[in-house]
C-alpha cells in the first residue's frame, strides 16, 4: 500500500545514551533563513516541565549543523545536524560501538518494564537483553524530531503560520475551559511555567497531581494540545485515504513515545453527541469578504482538509512506563516472575510531548504545504502561495 510521496522527508538515529541523535531533512526550498538560536531554543522548550528526571540536569540540547546551511539559510541540499548526548561520557564503556572486552561494564536490563518497547522489541530483534531496544526506543529521540520540526516551523512561519502547545490534562486535573491563542502563546513564552498550563490555579492542582505521583513511586500521563494559527485554506485532501490531512497528523503524534491517542477538536466528545450539536455552522462575512464558522469544533479539519480555522490536535499520553514502585513481570532469561527493572526516568512529561507534538504537527503541515505550493526555492514558493491566496481572495 503505497502512501503519498512526502516532499518533506525527515529520518533520525541515535540512542539515549549513545554518541549523539541525529537528524536529516531533505526537501526544503532553497533560500529559507535558518535562524540556529530559535532552534536551540526549542530544544530547551523540550527540557523543561514539571516531574523530569535527573537527564535534563546533564545535558544542553543544541543543535550542531552539519550539512543543507551556508551563510545562513538552506541551499536545496539535505540537512543533517546532530544533538550531542552529554551523558554519552558515563557509557561510553558501557556501549562501545567497538566489540569490547568479556569483563567490559554492562548494564543489561532482563527483567522487561511493562508498557516499554523492552520485551516486544528483545523477542522481534532476538536479544535477552533490552537494553538496545531502550535505548532507541527512549523519547529521548524525540529531541531530534524537535530539531527537524523547527525547520518546518521555519518554513510555516514565512507564510505566517505559527504552532504552540499547551497542557490541558496532567494525571487526574483537567484544565475546564477553552484557551485562547494568545493564552496559549503567553504559556509557550513562559519557559519558568512548570506545566504550560494557561490557567494558574489548574496549574497549581496539576503540580501537586504530580508531587504525589512521585511520593508514591507512580507515574502520570496526561493530555498536551497542539493548535496551528493561520493556515491556509486547503492543505491535505478529501480525494484519497493517505492525503487527509487529519489522519496523516494522527499517525505523526501517535507515533510520539507514550501517545495512546489522538484527537482533532472535539473528535472525543463529538462521538457522544447529537450532530446538531457538534457541526461548526458557516456565515459570510461580506465586509470581509471571508467566510466565517460559529465554532471550531473541527479543530480546523474538514474532509481532512484544513478549512482556515486553527488546526487543533490532542496528543493523549499514558503515564511513563517507568515505576519507581515496580511492577510485576518475567526475567527474559530464568523466565522466573521477578519485579520489573527499574532505569532512571521522569515521572510526567506532559508539556515536553505537547513540544515534540508541535515538532511532529509542523513537520506534517510543512510537508502538505509543500505538496501543494512546491517551489524549489523559497521565492518559487512564495510566489505559488500568493496566486493561491488571491484565488481564496476572490472566491
Ligand atoms: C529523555 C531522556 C531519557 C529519559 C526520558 C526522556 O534519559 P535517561 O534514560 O538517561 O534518564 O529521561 O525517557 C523516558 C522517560 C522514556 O521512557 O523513554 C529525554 O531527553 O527526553
Amino acid at each position: 500500500m503505497a502512501q503519498v510521496r512526502p516532499m518533506l522527508r525527515f529520518y533520525t538515529a541515535g540512542e539515549s545514551h549513545g554518541q549523539a541523535l541525529l537528524a536529516f531533512v531533505s526537501g526544503l526550498p532553497a533560500a529559507m533563513p535558518v535562524d540556529v538560536e530559535f532552534i536551540n531554543h526549542e530544544l530547551h522548550r523540550r527540557q523543561l516541565g514539571y516531574g523530569r528526571g535527573g537527564r535534563q540536569k546533564i545535558e544542553k540540547d543544541r543543535a550542531d549543523i552539519f550539512a543543507g546551511v551556508r551563510h545562513g539559510q538552506t541551499i536545496g541540499a539535505p540537512v543533517a545536524l546532530r544533538i550531542e548526548n552529554r551523558d554519552w561520557a558515563n557509557w561510553e564503556k558501557i556501549l562501545p560501538v567497538e566489540a569490547g572486552e568479556d569483563d567490559a561494564p554492562q548494564k543489561q536490563l532482563v527483567a522487561p518494564r511493562p508498557g516499554h518497547a523492552d520485551l516486544a522489541g528483545s523477542q522481534k530483534f532476538n536479544f535477552h537483553d533490552a537494553r538496545y531496544v531502550l535505548e532507541r526506543a527512549s523519547a529521548r529521540e524525540t529531541a531530534a524530531r524537535v530539531a527537524a520540526g523547527a525547520f518546518a516551523k521555519l518554513l510555516l512561519r514565512q507564510f505566517g503560520v505559527e504552532i504552540a502547545s499547551h497542557t490541558i490534562q496532567a494525571g487526574h486535573v483537567k484544565l475546564g475551559r477553552t484557551a485562547s491563542w494568545e493564552e496559549i502563546c503567553a504559556a509557550c513564552a513562559d519557559l519558568e511555567s512548570p506545566l504550560r498550563c494557561v490557567d494558574s490555579a489548574t496549574q497549581e492542582k496539576m503540580k501537586a497531581e504530580v508531587d504525589a505521583a512521585l511520593k508514591a513511586g507512580d507515574t502520570v500521563g496526561g493530555i498536551f494540545e497542539v493548535v496551528v494559527h493561520s493556515v491556509p485554506i486547503g492543505l491535505g485532501s478529501h480525494a484519497q485515504w493517505d492525503e487527509k490531512l487529519d489522519g496523516r497528523l494522527a499517525q505523526a503524534v501517535m507515533s510520539i513515545q507514550a501517545v495512546k491517542a489522538v484527537e482533532i477538536g472535539a473528535g472525543v466528545t463529538a462521538a457522544g453527541s447529537n450532530g446538531s450539536e457538534v457541526q461548526d455552522e458557516i456565515s459570510y462575512d461580506a465586509a470581509a469578504k471571508r467566510f466565517r464558522r460559529s465554532s471550531n469544533r473541527a479543530g480546523g479539519l474538514e474532509g481532512g482538509i484544513t478549512n482556515g480555522e486553527d488546526v487543533v490536535v490532542r496528543g493523549y499520553l499514558k503515564p511513563i512506563s517507568t515505576l519507581r514502585r515496580a511492577l510485576q513481570t518475567a526475567n527474559m532469561v530464568t523466565k522466573e516472575p521477578v519485579q520489573a527493572a527499574y532505569e532512571r526516568s521522569d515521572w510526567c512529561v506532559v508539556p515536553a510531548g505537547g513540544v515534540a507534538g508541535e515538532a511532529m504537527v509542523a513537520l506534517v503541515l510543512a510537508d502538505a504545504f509543500l505538496q501543494k505550493f512546491g517551489g524549489d526555492s523559497l521565492a518559487e514558493t512564495r510566489r505559488n502561495f500568493d496566486n493561491y491566496a488571491q484565488q481564496i481572495a476572490e472566491f
